[in-house]
């Protein structure tokens, strides 16, 4: 494992591009983390580009900065210097972008208990979100935090604490946050923005889950499954689904939650969440998966009910 002047000086180092990439389907943490050190290596000086397999969801655009994120675009011949890849505990997870990673110098910073560390530089620390890894580099190379990397910063931090809610918040957490508060960063802004936004086709599936869900009175798991002809039916979006798994655990009586979406005919996205002791991060890596011990997810080709058989086997 590497530490932080490994990689400041990797970064000063470089003399042309810096791509940084994230993971598929990016989430509040991938976005907030990306995009403040996007932001942070511009204001010293590099040239940066933030380049992602699928576009941001829509609940996070009102990040200043937002129009940062590219597409990853596979015709365009992209020649990076360096690549950094944040909140992706492997190689794989980046999806078309691990392209990027051919012939070129990789740095991971991650805060997965599961990161393979794949990077030719890695720094794994596992804390609440890639954003606090972030946060403690540019502290640690005392790289200002302007407004708009605050603000990147909570967001990633809100969504991996669930708007520390989880137990994988800490003293050094909430001092975190007091500091981007200090620097300007609206919390109450970005909360309403990046929670209580959610489209239609959303707030039906989310009823759907609730009504439908399953309960294994044995082993205490809350589960749910959309097909992909669910969410033709509801035309909705992959991340239209993002939060049913934590309200599946809201159940006074689970213990864990399982969420499946058949993202396309045959491949299931399924996610996890444990309120005490059971670790799902070792559940989801039956299945090639992985993540934190109490949050995880992985994907798979056998149905959903094969899925379900063997979780319950393995709780
Ligand atoms: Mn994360």
């Amino acid at each position: 494992m590497n530490n932080f002047n490994d990689i400041i000086d990797k970064i000063k180092q470089v003399n042309g591009d810096i791509i940084i990439t994230s993971h598929v389907n990016p989430d509040g943490d991938a976005i907030g983390s990306g995009l403040a050190l996007t932001l942070a290596l511009k204001n010293l000086g590099k040239n940066v580009r933030f380049v992602l397999q699928d576009n941001y969801p829509s609940n996070i655009k009102f990040l200043e900065k937002i129009d940062l994120v590219e597409v990853y675009n596979a015709d365009e011949n992209y020649t990076p210097k360096l690549v950094i890849c944040v909140d992706s505990a492997t190689a794989e997870r980046v999806g078309e972008t691990k392209m990027l990673f051919k012939d070129n110098f990789v740095i991971n910073i991650d805060h997965h208990i599961s990161n393979t560390l794949y990077g030719d530089l890695n720094y794994v620390e596992e804390i609440s979100s890639t954003s606090e890894v972030i946060y403690k580099f540019l502290k640690h190379c005392n790289i200002a935090l302007t407004l708009d990397i605050a603000e990147a910063l909570y967001t990633g931090l809100v969504n991996d604490t669930g708007n520390f809610s989880h137990d994988n918040v800490t003293y050094h957490t909430f001092k975190m946050a007091s500091e981007l508060k200090r620097v300007g960063a609206n919390s109450s802004k970005i909360v309403r923005e990046f929670f209580n936004n959610k489209p239609l086709p959303a707030i039906k599936l989310l009823g759907k889950a609730m009504f439908e869900m399953k309960f294994d009175e044995d082993k205490k798991l809350a589960s749910h499954f959309i097909s992909y002809a669910d969410l033709l039916e509801y035309n909705a979006k992959k991340e239209d689904t993002e939060g049913i798994v934590e309200k599946l655990l809201a159940f006074n009586e689970a213990e864990v939650s399982l969420f499946l979406r058949e993202d396309k005919p045959g491949v299931i996205k399924g996610s996890m969440r444990s309120k005490h002791e059971v670790d799902v991060n070792k559940i989801a890596s039956i299945f090639g998966g992985g993540g934190h011990r109490k949050a995880s997810g992985f994907t798979s080709t056998l149905s959903a009910d094969e899925i379900l058989k063997l979780v319950l086997k393995e709780m």
